[in-house]
């Protein structure tokens, strides 16, 4: 039988491109696209959609059984800097959502489930450089530890009931085609678009705050590789970490001005160099390389290179409206 593919939040930075991946690999019509609202034109014309609130667990069971979904991808969550203002909003939203298609899952309702962790589980008191996979996790924003909940509820899940789970632990991702929100690497690519709009950024972090990050594709990759995996690949049933590069506001600028010399910077942090400097710098992600062969494509210089060339492009205005 072949997959029905069901993405939750499939608005968002992430959810866009993965929806446009998944329907050139499996077909557009085997992608049900949803978000808690409709997106833009071109989006909904690519294939189906349908609104789904992700609290609302009897409307997601519905598209399920409509469509006959046999995976979801839960890309729906409230991100570190947003999810600071709204503690318990985030709280909800992120959990909530996740036990709902867990509850799914265990019920056979759908076969497989994908549900994106991030680097935001670890805290101060883990390792900063070459942070293990397993390891001291104290969060210190409540999207960390929405996060860590939800890593023990995917394994406590898989464990239990069998649910096949499978996550990974996102570090800043960067892309041209869909702005993200909320987030505390969200600079990483706002610095793009203002180089290329305005000659000139102001970064909310300071200039040498190391963050763990990673291009758009090798992103998307990554996510449709672990759920193509073997089941008896995936050994980790909490996350995998998931690494490509690391960087300083200061170093992705130097990298820019190779391209756009007269591009400046200046630095005024504010509440998210807190939330920055309690998240590791780099990222060890070799049980993900050995289990399922992850291996990252792009570096800062590939990345910086393909950002540039396509912003403000023909190209980007057509998919941003995707
Ligand atoms: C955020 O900054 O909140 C996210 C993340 C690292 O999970 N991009």
């Amino acid at each position: 039988m072949s997959d029905t593919i069901l993405i939750l939040g499939a608005c968002g930075q992430i959810g866009t491109e993965l929806t446009q991946r998944l329907r050139e690999i499996y077909g557009s019509e085997q992608v049900i696209a949803s978000d808690i609202r409709e997106g833009d034109a071109a989006f909904l014309n690519s294939g189906p959609f349908e609104i789904i609130n992700v609290l609302d667990r009897d409307r997601i069971l519905e598209v399920i059984q409509k469509y006959k979904v046999t995976q979801v991808y839960l890309m729906a969550a409230m991100l570190s800097a947003t999810g600071e203002k709204m503690p318990l909003k985030a709280w909800d939203l992120n959990m909530q959502s996740l036990l709902h298609v867990l509850e799914l899952a265990k019920d056979k309702h759908i076969q497989k489930v994908y549900w994106p962790s991030s680097i935001a589980v670890f805290g101060s008191t883990s390792p900063k450089i070459n942070t293990p996979q397993q390891t001291v996790m104290e969060p210190s924003t409540v999207y960390g530890i929405s996060k860590v909940s939800g890593e023990h509820w995917c394994n406590y899940y898989h464990s239990k009931y069998g649910v096949d789970v499978r996550s990974l632990r996102y570090p800043g991702i960067i892309s041209w085609k869909t702005k993200p929100g909320g987030g505390t690497t969200d600079y990483a690519v706002d610095i793009y678009f203002k180089a290329k709009e305005e000659g000139t950024y102001e970064c909310f972090l300071s200039k040498d705050t190391k963050l763990p990050m990673m291009y758009m594709n090798d992103a998307i990759e990554a996510t449709i590789q672990i759920m193509q995996a073997k089941k008896e690949d995936i050994k980790m049933r909490t996350s995998y970490n998931l690494a490509a590069m690391s960087f300083t506001p200061e170093e992705i600028t130097e990298e820019i001005q190779k391209h756009i010399p007269e591009f400046t910077i200046s630095y005024n942090p504010d509440f998210r160099q807190e939330i920055a400097d309690s998240w590791p710098q780099i990222i060890d992600d070799s049980a993900a390389r050995a289990d399922w062969n992850w291996n990252h494509k792009f570096d800062l210089e590939l990345m910086t290179k393909e950002m540039l060339s396509n912003i403000g492009t023909k190209n980007n205005e057509l998919l941003t409206a995707l």
